[in-house]
């Protein structure tokens, strides 16, 4: 593992799940944290367990509020994880406006933070870039079509990035994690809780530290080494639509 000491890291969408793990992952093996989302109070609070993170509040979407926090930190580490899904209804019976916030998030956000941080990292000659995809980037289910086209996009700009950048010294890394269980389906369900609680009933669904530690390993290993892509799935996953419960009550 290479020395992680003092490595300035950001992650985005830290004031919650997976994005909360990473920045706790990162932080326990010595990286300066940047940590950024909207919900500013939520970073405080976690800001202030870490001692030393420094909080952007912002909105991914916002191009240019992005570049304005971004581009002038030295960032060694960047993990574009900000994003959401709204609903597994069919493609006739969405709603444009939740499209339009799952697109411009989960696409332009990604877009929007590497515009502002890759400059500086191919002047310094080194980074890391993550992407937060996903098993939906690989595969479709029912309901998940806006969504899954959405991270089929993040894959899509990861390989692109590295043609991009190719021979700058930055790597760049995929996470594509199947289920976690995370705040992603209340989210998802617009705050039924009794519709997300389902998602994760009688599975071990992955938890945000498993894909901390993941994330973890690849951003750590020697400057030559660039681990590309990270599938990763719960045990009793085979595929997108295909979970294993338990019977209720075992
Ligand atoms: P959470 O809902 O727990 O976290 C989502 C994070 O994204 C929050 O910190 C939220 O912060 C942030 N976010 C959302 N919209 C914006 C925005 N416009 N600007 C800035 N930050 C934003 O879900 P997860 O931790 O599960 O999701 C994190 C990532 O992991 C997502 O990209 C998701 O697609 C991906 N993923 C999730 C899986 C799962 O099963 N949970 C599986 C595979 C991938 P705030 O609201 O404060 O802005
Ligand atoms: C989020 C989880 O199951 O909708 O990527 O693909 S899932």
């Amino acid at each position: 593992m290479t020395d992680m000491k003092d490595r300035l890291a950001l992650v985005t969408g830290a004031s919650s799940g997976i994005g909360e793990a990473v920045a706790r992952a990162l932080h326990g093996a010595g990286c300066r944290m940047v940590l950024a989302a909207r919900r500013r109070e939520r970073l405080a609070e976690l800001a202030a367990e870490l001692g030393d993170a420094q909080v952007v509040a912002l909105d991914v979407r916002d191009a240019d509020a992005v570049l304005d926090a971004l581009q002038g930190l030295e960032l060694d580490i960047a993990v574009a994880n900000a994003g959401l899904a709204y609903g597994t209804e069919p493609v006739q019976a969405g709603n444009p406006a939740e499209w339009s916030e799952v697109v411009d998030t989960n696409v332009k956000g990604v877009l929007n933070v590497a515009r502002a941080v890759l400059p500086g990292m191919i002047a310094r000659g080194r980074g890391d870039f993550v992407t937060m995809g996903s098993v939906a980037g690989r595969q479709l289910y029912p309901g998940g079509t806006v969504y899954c086209a959405t991270k089929h996009a993040v894959k899509a700009i990861y390989e692109g990035m590295r043609l991009d950048c190719a021979g700058s010294g930055v790597r760049f890394t995929t996470v594509d994690p199947g289920m976690v269980q995370t705040d992603f389906s209340l989210v998802r369900f617009r705050g039924d809780a009794q519709k997300a609680a389902a998602v994760y009933a009688g599975v071990d669904a992955l938890q945000p530290a498993d894909v901390a530690d993941a994330l973890l390993y690849a951003v750590s290993r020697p400057p030559h080494v660039n681990i590309g892509e990270i599938v990763m799935w719960a045990s009793a996953q085979a595929s997108a639509s295909s979970v294993t419960r338990r019977p209720a009550g075992s």
